[in-house]
């Protein structure tokens, strides 16, 4: 077949993608970077690179389902309307409300919120973007009077210093890291990390400033009162161009927050560099404080006109692939439509272009207070797409209660097992990546098209069209009567004329008109242009605006003395639906790690690679402790991803309390008070089994993907009875009572290796990967299995870092001990790092780890 173009499924660098999809059931696929398009040319991260691993059926929700059991289209449909509607009659349409993503595409988004605001009547629908890019929206909107990011990928080309802050790029938007690495072996552009965490994006930076969780206000505040202080202001811009508030000035230098060599550091670079980039993302947005750190970090770009120029600019990098869609057309509950609000003459020209019956009459229930009105009972019906807030919300114990609560709960998902799916009266079957097709908005305001691959599998349908299924059978059948994403798209760049008219950026007017032609041979396009806010902003004097904002004191409670940060993984993508089937990708960081100093490991009795709980006011969670020096003392950090679905007591959300920024309503996911300990369990085990178990009574546990099926941890108290894990077949054990091990492998009648258990009590477990790559073959000698090794040893590769080509963190150390002093030199040695490029970070941070050991004895 002939390739196709697409857009990358995971994060909001927006990647283009050229798809060979090899024809036939198998839904195999051969994915490569799309030269042509703008966002990557032809660069591809570690998750895009393998998307092709994770577009199997396994886990697949593919027929609706009602109340338990399996039912049609018409009947889901009928069933979901029905209640809706009785919600409706009896308590209001306040009491139904939806909770969408920015994994939906624009056009379903639009068809959410159309159907949502326009004719159920009420403002109820927020997205997992209030968890997400909430207070970035609400500080672009204070500044410049629309949501509008004012940079593209381009500045980053031509910036000569760029700040990245509560951002670990080389992890999460990997190709822009790529690209900034370029920019700076091109014009030496210098690049600062502000987080509190030594990440890997850190590691590489000229300038790590480890800033206190929160510190973000006060850092900023104290640099622009320096710039002031030193006449680096724009006097012109700013006279011309920027309303101040009448307070602003006073109480503007203050503290920093940071050692004062940093500061200077800081300081000096800021003053030297006009072309400036500062980058902003979750340690900037997940906080009480993410409105005013954004603030913070507009009033530098504002004051010393640093904006509008080329390789200038405050640049929100957004998370999801459609993040950024799902602000334009209204997703947000504190949106109306296209960058509208609430006012009547706004109202008044929705209501006309919809014809809607009865629009809602102001914003609704941002997601936190959603939840919470779920939880009272106020929300009778919740629809839930395209996201899992029973892993992804914020003190997700009290969540998993609303849902269970909840009358209807009603799940459009692509995956049947889900933490959220479980809780739900019906269930929903979408079309996943690769069969959807629609439209999604990158970081930089560019709109790609998503394209289908494959054929849908069992009754799986487009998000747009099951809401469109619904309305219908509300009785608004005309109003979503489209006849493809097409369809839908045209009607929301006609709808921008209602933004266009009123002065906003945001105006995709050109497009209203596209054939259905044209929407299938689609080219990325920019709405707003490179520089959307050049002549004007889009407030009432045409003038942005410096916010006045102000750090607030820290409280400490003695009874939890960390702090708690989350943060993501490199190969894994949020609550691991889709990456967490991916062997590849499994590979490395199977386990969700608690980071912790030294200093408190050793106060709290933690030992690397043992367990440890952690206690917050609202739960507690267990995890692998991994003791490093990149945490600052005092403070801790656990992975976002595990659900229930992937492990025992993993879930991060279990600790965070359901505090929110006051303007943007977006939680505090980063600054948690919490305390730890550590768990002593009497046995630990690993497990590698074809088929996936649940395991219960334990005092921890997870599973991660391998080739032919799934590799467990396990540790608990007591005895356990391994047997009741383990499938049927001829069974080879032996036990060592001397040091509490037993190790069994189980064989099927062809031969093939079904299972293999391996027990401790006081010793060490042999390595995993060997056994675990023997699932489903018959080529190993059962003393070969028992020693979970071959006859012929292999060498211990370690922590696999390279992922594309299975390189371990020894195989690099050898080949830096062997001479290879460049990531390139390694990349000749070893192949790590030579196809996507995702782990070059890490494979620098083992080489300078490498330097400083053969240096030290000369020291
Ligand atoms: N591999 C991978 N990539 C992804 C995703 C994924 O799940 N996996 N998800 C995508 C999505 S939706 C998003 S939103 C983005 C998120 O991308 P990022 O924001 O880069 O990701 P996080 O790891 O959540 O947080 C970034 C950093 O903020 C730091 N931080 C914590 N508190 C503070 C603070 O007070 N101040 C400062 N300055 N920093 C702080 C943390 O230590 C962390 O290193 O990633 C996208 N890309
Ligand atoms: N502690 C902590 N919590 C966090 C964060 C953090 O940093 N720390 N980050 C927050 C952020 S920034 C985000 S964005 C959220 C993400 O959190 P979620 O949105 O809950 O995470 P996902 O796992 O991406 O969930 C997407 C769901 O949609 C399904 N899906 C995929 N494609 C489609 C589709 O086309 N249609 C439908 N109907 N379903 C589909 C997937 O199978 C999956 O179940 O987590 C937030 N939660
Ligand atoms: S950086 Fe990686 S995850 Fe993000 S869009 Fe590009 S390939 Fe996909
Ligand atoms: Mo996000």
């Amino acid at each position: 077949m002939a390739p196709i173009r697409t857009t990358c499924a995971y994060c909001g660098v927006g990647c283009g993608i050229v798809a060979e999809v090899s024809g036939g059931d198998d839904r195999g696929v051969v994915i490569a970077g799309d030269r042509s398009h703008p966002a990557n040319g032809g660069r591809l991260c570690s998750k895009g690179t393998h998307l092709g691993e994770t577009v199997g059926l396994e886990g697949r929700l593919l027929h609706p389902v009602v109340d338990g059991a399996r039912t049609d289209w018409d009947g889901a449909l009928d069933a979901v309307a029905h209640r809706m509607r009785k919600a409706i009659d009896e308590h209001g349409p306040e009491s139904v409300a939806f909770y969408v993503s920015g994994q939906l595409l624009t056009e379903d988004y639009y068809a959410a919120n159309k159907l949502m605001k326009g004719f159920i009547g009420t403002g109820n629908i927020d997205t997992n973007s209030r968890l997400c890019m909430a207070s970035a929206v609400a500080a672009y909107n204070r500044a410049f009077g629309e949501d509008v990011v004012p940079c593209s990928y381009e500045d980053l080309d031509a910036a000569d210093l760029i700040v990245l802050v509560g951002s670990n790029t080389a992890w999460c938007h990997p190709v822009v890291w790529q690209r900034i690495e370029k920019t700076r072996e091109r014009r030496g552009t210098k690049i600062v990390v502000i987080d509190p965490r030594r990440t890997e994006t850190a590691e590489q930076a000229d300038l790590h400033i480890p800033v206190a969780p929160d510190g973000d206000v006060a850092l900023f505040n104290a640099l622009l009162a320096r710039m002031m202080a030193l006449g680096m202001h724009d006097h012109a811009f700013l006279n011309g161009r920027v309303e101040v508030d009448p307070d602003f000035w006073t109480g503007l230098d203050c503290d920093p927050g940071i050692a004062p060599k940093l500061f200077e550091q800081l300081c000096t670079l800021v003053v030297a560099h006009p072309r400036m980039i500062t980058l902003f993302s979750q340690g900037s947005n997940q906080s009480v404080a993410g409105t005013d750190k954004g603030n913070a970090i507009i009033n530098l770009h504002l004051a010393t006109g640093r904006i509008n120029r080329i390789g200038a600019g405050p640049f929100s990098i957004t998370g999801q692939p459609n993040a950024m869609g799902g602000r334009e057309v209204g997703g947000l509950a504190s949106t109306l439509a296209c960058h509208l609000g609430f006012s009547e003459d706004e109202r008044r020209d929705v209501a006309a272009f919809w014809k809607a019956p009865q629009l809602c009459s102001g914003p609704g229930l941002k997601a936190v207070d959603m939840f919470r009105a779920v939880h009272e009972g106020k929300i009778k019906f919740l629809w839930v797409m395209a996201t899992n807030p029973a892993v992804s919300m914020p003190d997700s114990g009290f969540v998993r209660e609303a849902l269970a609560r909840c009358e209807t709960l009603v799940v459009s998902d692509v995956i049947a097992g889900t933490d959220t799916a479980r809780h739900a009266d019906i269930l929903l079957p979408a079309e996943a990546w690769g069969e959807k097709d629609g439209t999604v908005t990158n970081s930089e305001r560019r709109v790609s098209r998503q394209r289908r691959l494959f054929a849908s599998p069992g009754e799986a349908r487009a998000d747009w069209r099951i809401i469109a299924g619904v309305a219908a059978r509300m009785g608004w059948e005309a109003a979503f009567d489209w006849p493809n994403a097409a369809s839908v798209f045209r009607e929301y760049a006609a709808m921008t004329r209602l933004s266009a008219a009123r002065g906003l950026c945001l105006d995709l007017t050109a497009h209203a008109d596209l054939s259905d032609e044209a929407y299938e041979t689609m080219q990325p396009f920019q709405w707003g242009g490179e520089r959307p806010l050049a002549w004007r902003f889009p407030r009432p004097s045409g003038k942005a605006r410096m916010v006045t904002v102000r750090p607030s004191a820290q409280s400490f409670d003695r009874a939890f003395p960390l702090r708690l940060n989350t943060a993501r993984y490199r190969d894994q993508w949020h609550t691991m639906t889709r990456t967490g089937l991916s062997a590849t990708l499994s590979q490395h960081r199977p386990e969700p790690l608690l980071e912790v100093h030294p200093a408190d490991a050793a106060k709290d009795g933690l030992h690397d690679g043992g367990l440890a709980r952690i206690v917050t006011r609202q739960g507690s969670a267990v995890f692998r402790v991994m003791v490093s020096e990149g945490q600052r003392r005092g403070e801790i950090c656990v992975p976002m991803h595990w659900a229930d679905a992937m492990s025992g007591e993993g879930r991060a959300n279990l600790l965070p309390g359901q505090q929110v920024d006051p303007v943007s309503g977006q939680p505090g996911f980063k600054n948690n008070a919490a305390r730890a300990m550590p768990l002593t369990p009497d046995w630990q085990a690993f497990l590698v089994l074809r088929e996936a178990i649940e395991p219960h009574g334990l005092l921890y546990w997870t599973r991660s993907k391998v080739a032919a099926g799934w590799l467990y941890e396990l540790a608990g108290e007591g005895s356990v009875d391994l047997d009741a894990l383990l499938p049927e077949g001829e069974r080879l054990e032996v036990a060592d009572f001397a040091r509490g091990m037993r190790r069994i492998a189980v064989r099927g009648e062809d031969g093939v290796l079904l299972a293999a258990a391996f027990l401790t009590r006081k010793g060490r477990l042999p390595q995993r990967a060997w056994v675990a790559g023997q699932l489903g073959l018959d080529e190993a000698s059962a003393c070969e299995l028992l020693a979970a090794r071959p006859s012929t040893p292999q060498p211990d590769r370690g922590p696999i870092v390279c992922v594309c080509h299975g390189v371990g963190a020894n195989d690099i150390t050898a080949a830096a001990e062997s001479g290879a002093d460049t990531v390139a030199a390694i990349g000749s040695c070893t192949r790590a790092g030579t196809n996507c490029g995702s782990c070059r970070p890490a494979i620098a941070k083992l080489l300078e780890a490498c330097s400083n050991t053969t240096r030290e004895p000369a020291e």
